[in-house]
């Protein structure tokens, strides 16, 4: 065995040598493993007893990629492209070995390796546009001279991971090897070459699969239009287009070097660095600061939801999904079955697109049992109450709840804003007590609010986490204060967007620039989706606001044709004569003068209180990091990822811009603007929630 480097090294098996790249967790082009690589196939190629090289990763995986966290550091050692070079043109046949997840670099890699073998069990894939980015090392070129520019196209854009068999029928993996036996499968593979002589084969220099879409932009414009929709604000995916289109009218050349200017014009973009915060971001907030990672867990064999409504009937979903048991109460039978049959109805659904089979759905209903008595809950593990958000009903539930369920179980309640402690406080097992707060659709929205009461375990909390996880949530530890961290945030929002309506503004005027800065939709519209009914009351509605005076008139949303909107058929929406009249007569009546708005005036008025707010989360220890309020946002509001989330573009902006706005807008507008001691702490020393 020879060390190439740290990294490195090279065995020989007969007259194959072996260069196994072992850099944790996941193999990684750092500077020391394209360094490897390189020397790695020099020293084998200047080998004359070796007549193949076999390129294979120890640890988990084969090389998932570029190292993301070199991006935006000074560039150095070998190159990517170097390395790909000393692979590409060795004199020796050389085989990539894959197991695990061959990845962005880590595919580009394999697709210079002359052949490639892999298990089963592996998945390749080229997610570099989930970084804001583009295939940077020839995989824009490479892809579709072996699949084709649409499968190629689709693969980037998509960033989805695609299987060893998919990549076996594509021609992309020229071998299966049995699962467990990836060195022995390659050696075998290698020797094949050696002995019938196959030659290197170069992907540069395939045009079979690239030719016939010769002259035909049509194709390129139909895949522009198929993905406009989806990537609305992002900046990268017309340019992996473009790169694609490249492959299949120039010269290998002339496409590597334009993907690679693209490339790097994108490594430099907000949105990159934007999505590559996210990246990290997604992974830090499973870190808890005080309770170790290896924190033994409880088991979570059988759940109990409380209440079959919308929430509590999608997070019965997540864990049916997961194969976990549920049981679901209600307190009458008409409102259990028609729960029940809602779940049915979503995975009937499911099954009608293709998503899964008639046997899932059996599978998963039949894990799903129901009764009309809390008694019926009591061997769960996990009990999650959904019940309306009312105090008084759920410190009753809890009460009741503490008599019937078994010790160590754990009682979390969905609350979207009211205080956990206040519910811990009625049982005599405060420590098994915390808020689990899931998004609408629950079974659709990654976030869950993960709500840490004062007296909170930690084992409990943990175990929280571990089953977010395992639902498939991205889990965010939030504290106990009104509205957790994301409705704390969007009740800032919601009331800016409410006074400039009076102000000047129109409803659709300021959905228009909170869609336009890439919310799925504004505050009205949302509005109207939810239903403006949510908490109206007939009996006590006094036309005290517009949405009142709207509920007054049956204008309830889009499930009455008419909310701030006006509704067609198909219910598309469009602004409202009458509403715009209810507004001004309404504005009148409080004596306020109207006056013209501007759109940006209306961007500042509705984010900067939101990250003001997310400064005062911070000093009350009500999330654990900037980014974790990052996370909330992206995956429980839409917020656009490619601006990174509401704290890191402040960031970018500027707090000292953020600062001087709210202050301006605190002298004329009053107290509801006053910036957060840390706002200004961090403007005073020049910083950004980033150095927090
Ligand atoms: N660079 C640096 N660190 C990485 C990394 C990467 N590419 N991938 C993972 N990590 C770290 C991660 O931060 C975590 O660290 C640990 O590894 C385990 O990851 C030139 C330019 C491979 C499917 O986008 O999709 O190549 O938190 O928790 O759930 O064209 O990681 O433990 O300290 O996610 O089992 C393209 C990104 C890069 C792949 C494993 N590649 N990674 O998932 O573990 S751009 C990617 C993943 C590129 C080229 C372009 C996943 C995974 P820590 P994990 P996992």
């Amino acid at each position: 065995m020879t060390a190439v480097n740290s990294v490195a090294e090279l065995t020989r098996e007969g007259d194959i040598a072996v260069l196994t790249i072992y850099s944790p967790p996941v193999n990684a082009l750092s500077a020391n493993v394209r360094q490897g690589i390189r020397d790695g196939v020099k020293q084998a190629e200047a080998d004359p007893a070796v007549k193949a090289i076999v390129l294979i990763c120890g640890g988990r995986t084969f090389i998932a990629g570029a190292d993301i966290s070199e991006f935006g550091k000074p560039f150095s050692g070998v190159s990517l492209p170097e390395a790909q070079d000393a692979i590409e043109n060795c004199s020796k046949p050389v085989v990539a070995a894959i197991h695990g997840t061959a990845l962005g670099g880590g595919f580009e890699v394999a697709l210079v390796c002359h052949y490639r073998v892999a298990v089963p069990s592996a998945k390749l894939g080229l997610p570099e546009i989930k970084l804001g980015l583009i295939p940077g090392a020839g995989g824009t070129q490479r892809l579709p001279r072996l699949i084709g520019p649409q499968a190629a196209a689709e693969a980037i854009l998509s960033g989805a991971p695609f299987a060893a068999a998919q990549a076996k029928t594509w021609g992309v993996v020229d071998e299966i090897v049995a699962e467990g036996h990836l060195r022995e499968g390659a050696l075998a593979f290698a020797q094949r070459v050696i002995d019938e002589k196959l030659p290197l084969v170069k992907l540069r220099d395939r045009d079979d699969k690239v030719a016939p879409f010769r002259g035909k932009p049509e194709i390129f414009e139909a895949i522009r239009k198929a993905n406009a929709r989806k990537f609305r604000g992002f900046e990268a995916w017309t340019k992996a287009i473009d790169a694609v289109r490249d492959a299949v009218e120039l010269p290998f050349a002339e496409g590597a070097k334009r993907e690679r200017a693209a490339f790097l014009e994108l490594l430099g973009s907000m949105q990159s660095k934007a999505q590559r915060h996210v990246f990290f971001a997604e992974r830090q907030v499973w870190k808890i600061a005080d309770i170790a990672d290896d924190t033994p867990t409880l088991p979570v064999k059988k759940v109990g939801v409380i209440g079959a409504g919308t929430m509590g009937g999608g997070i019965s979903m997540n864990f049916l999904n997961a194969g976990i048991p549920v049981t679901i109460v209600e307190t009458a039978q008409a409102a259990l079955d028609r729960g029940l049959s809602v779940i049915r109805k979503n995975y009937e659904n499911t099954a009608k697109k293709g998503r899964m089979t008639t046997a899932d759905v059996e599978t998963r209903m039949g894990l799903l049992s129901s009764a009309l008595d809390l008694g019926a809950l009591a061997d769960c593990d996990l009990i999650i109450e959904a019940v309306f958000e009312d105090m008084a009903i759920k410190k009753d539930i809890f009460g009741k709840l503490d008599k019937i369920a078994k010790p160590g179980a754990i009682l979390a309640s969905n609350t979207s804003y009211l205080d956990v402690d206040a519910i811990a406080a009625t049982t005599s097992r405060p420590g098994s007590v915390l808020g689990m707060h899931f998004f609408s659709p629950a079974n659709v929205m990654r976030l869950l609010e993960v709500v840490r009461g004062e007296k909170t375990d930690k084992a409990v909390l943990a175990t929280a986490m571990k089953t977010a996880k395992q639902i498939g949530k991205i889990g965010v530890v939030v504290g106990v204060c009104h509205g957790f961290v994301g409705n704390r945030m969007l009740a800032q929002r919601q009331r800016e967007a409410q006074a400039l309506i009076l102000e000047g503004a129109m409803p659709w005027d300021v959905d228009r620039v909170l869609y336009d800065f890439g919310m799925p939709m504004g505050p009205f519209a949302m509005s109207d989706l939810a239903g403006l009914d949510i908490g109206w009351s007939k009996e006590k509605t006094s036309s005290s606001t517009i949405r009142e005076i709207l509920c007054e008139q049956d204008r309830r949303g889009q499930k009455t044709g008419a909310g701030f909107y006006d509704y067609d058929e198909n219910r598309n929406a469009k602004p409202s004569a009458l509403v715009e009249k209810i507004i001004l007569d309404f504005a009148a009546a409080k004596g306020i003068n109207r006056r013209e708005i501007s759109d940006q005036e209306i961007l500042e008025r509705c984010l900067y209180p939101m990250v003001n707010e997310g400064a005062k989360i911070l000093e009350e220890g009500k999330a654990q990091r900037a980014s974790d309020i990052d996370i909330v946002w992206i995956n429980g509001y839409g917020w656009p990822v490619y601006t990174g989330g509401p704290m890191f573009w402040a960031d970018g902006l500027g707090l000292d811009k953020v600062l001087a706005a709210m202050q301006r807008f605190e002298a004329t507008m009053g107290a509801a603007f006053k910036p957060s001691a840390l706002l200004e702490k961090l403007v005073a020393e020049g910083k950004g929630f980033k150095d927090l």
